[in-house]
């Protein structure tokens, strides 16, 4: 079957956009996601993004294949690119602002187009209890801040905040000194997370103003990640080393975080690399 599809990027997080606005389930499964995802045999993506038909107050839906293929609930530079994705295909001026509700796996999520470029994004309130990261580093109503978690052989200190999605947050004094790729594989497949996890190494430069590194479940090391951006800053609030509107300084630029009294928003660019169609033999 021939695929068509436009490539978009979020900070270098990068995603290959699908419209689906006229079938109720993903016009490809996992296998092909896959498929495209792969940077040597196919398009080159950190994920695969569908935009289908809203419902339940929704103006659309979006579903995800991470490029292992496992569907993850939600995705912050990926809502950003969706936005930008559907204000084109329904041809509206990217130079006004709109806002969209979006149905996701953690429940209804709210990108708004800025006449910047820019697109800021209602994420919906942090869930903190460890029962619904999911994880056992604590008690099942607890909030898990500052707890130990064993590791390639030492021992660090984890904080965790689910965006819908799973993060577990640790705070490092030189995040350029850690080897992503040896320990990030660790902590995903770590046993205190039944749902495997994202996991953020981060540095405070000011309470302003904080330096990112991720490994992401599904993904492996990635230029950015918007879920665990917002989940850094509500980290680093809970333990007191940030102010509640930050910075994040990741590989590939920069986020805007503010955790407002429930919600947290994010703002970030979004940007179209290339329409393309590819021929999947699957
Ligand atoms: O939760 C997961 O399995 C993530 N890999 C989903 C993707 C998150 C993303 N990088 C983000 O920006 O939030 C897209």
């Amino acid at each position: 079957m021939e695929v068509v599809f436009t490539k978009y990027q979020g900070l270098g997080n990068d995603f290959i956009l699908i419209d689906n606005r006229h079938a109720p389930q993903p016009l490809l499964t996992s296998q092909q996601a896959i498929a495209l995802c792969d940077r040597h045999f196919g398009v080159g993506g950190d994920g695969v993004i569908f935009a289908l038909a809203g419902g339940n107050g929704s103006d659309y839906t979006m579903r995800i294949f991470n490029s292992d293929g496992s569907e993850p609930e939600m995705c912050g530079n990926g809502i950003r690119c969706l936005a930008k994705f559907l204000a084109t295909l329904e041809n509206r001026s990217l130079e006004t602002s709109h806002t969209y509700r979006i149905h996701t796996g953690a429940g209804l999520i709210q990108p708004e187009l800025l006449p910047d470029g820019q697109v800021r994004v209602d994420m919906g309130p942090p869930r903190l209890l460890a029962e619904e990261i999911p994880t056992t580093l604590a008690p099942a109503q607890e909030k898990v801040i500052n707890r130990a978690i064993a590791a390639v052989g030492q021992n660090w200190a984890a904080t965790c905040v689910s965006m819908g999605n799973p993060h577990c947050v640790v705070f490092v004094a030189d995040v350029d000194a850690l080897d992503l790729a040896q320990i990030g594989p660790h902590f995903e497949h770590h046993q205190a997370f039944p749902q495997r996890t994202n996991t953020e190494f981060i540095q405070v430069i000011s309470p302003n103003y904080i330096k990112m590194r991720v490994w992401e479940r599904g993904a492996g090391i990635t230029l950015a990640c918007g879920t665990g951006a917002c989940a850094a800053v509500v980290a680093g609030v809970l333990t007191n080393q940030t102010d509640r509107t930050c910075t994040v300084e990741l590989p590939g630029g920069c986020l805007e975080i503010t955790w407002a009294e429930d919600r947290v928003y994010m703002t970030g660019p979004a940007v179209a690399v290339f329409h393309g169609a590819m021929h999947l033999a699957l």
